[in-house]
């Protein structure tokens, strides 16, 4: 995997070219995707992050990487997809209102369509009465919430009251997920699960589906 580490290192430093162009290479010499998330590109947001917090980062150098990130994750997200087969359940998916963060709900969103789900993406900064309606419209089995940033997290439980007081909180399961998340937060909240990652958030839907 090392010898993959300049989508990194592009990342790392922005470059959405070589990110991009890196990242085909990889695909055509046949290197399993979710190696190259987990291996190179969520290592790369955290150094970014890191970066951001001691004072070395600011925000355009934020949003470079961010943008560097996608570029990569977009040729990948098709790999992750399922082909053809009946959707195992549909899945309301999207990040809390105020919060931009979308790059770890996109991962979670492509994982569950390759996972066999039919995926509502609602984007990032969504309003609770926003999730309320398309888990109505759509007949959703999961609300599927992210949210990356300490003061957005109380939107997660603006979902699940409003989803109570338009009487649809018992046909829909809501899952929570977002590195500031924890399990303990989760309940507290009231969700009906919590996952870490977005293969854990496949695993936490299914079970919750069966
Ligand atoms: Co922001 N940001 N950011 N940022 N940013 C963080 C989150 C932060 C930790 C950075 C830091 O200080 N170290 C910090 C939050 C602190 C906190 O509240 N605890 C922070 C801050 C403060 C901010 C601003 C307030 C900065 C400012 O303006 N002063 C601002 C807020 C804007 C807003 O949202 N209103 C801001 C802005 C931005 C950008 C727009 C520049 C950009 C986002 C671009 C985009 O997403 N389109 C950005 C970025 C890139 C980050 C970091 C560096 C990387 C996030 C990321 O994409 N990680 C981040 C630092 C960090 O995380 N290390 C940071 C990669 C991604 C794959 O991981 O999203 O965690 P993640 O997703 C994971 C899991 O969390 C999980 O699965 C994924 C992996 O498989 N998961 C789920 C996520 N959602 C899930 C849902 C599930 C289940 C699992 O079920 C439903």
């Amino acid at each position: 995997m090392d010898e993959w580490n300049s989508i990194n290192e592009a990342i790392i430093k922005g470059d959405a070219k070589t990110a991009g162009s890196t990242t085909e290479k990889a695909i055509a010499a046949g290197v399993d995707p979710e190696a190259l998330i987990n291996g190179q590109m969520i290592p790369a947001m955290d150094e970014v992050g890191r970066r951001y917090e001691e004072g070395e980062y600011y925000l355009p150098e934020l949003l470079i990487s961010a943008r560097a990130m996608k570029a990569a994750l977009e040729l990948i997200r098709p790999l992750l997809a399922a082909k053809g087969a009946e959707p195992a359940g549909r899945v309301v998916v999207g990040t809390v209102a105020g919060d931009l963060h979308d790059i770890g709900k996109n991962l979670v969103a492509s994982m569950l369509e390759g996972g066999g789900f039919e995926v509502i993406d609602l984007g990032a900064d969504v309003s609770a009465d926003k999730f309320v309606a398309a888990a109505k419209e759509r007949n959703a089995h999961i609300v599927a919430l992210s949210a990356l940033l300490s003061t957005t997290m109380p939107g997660m439980e603006q979902v699940i009251k409003e989803l109570q007081s338009a009487g649809a909180r018992e046909n829909v399961k809501v899952i929570v997920g977002g590195a500031p998340l924890t399990q303990g937060f989760a309940d507290e909240i009231g969700a009906d699960g919590y996952a870490s990652n977005a293969r854990a958030a496949v695993t936490l839907v299914r079970e919750l589906i069966a």
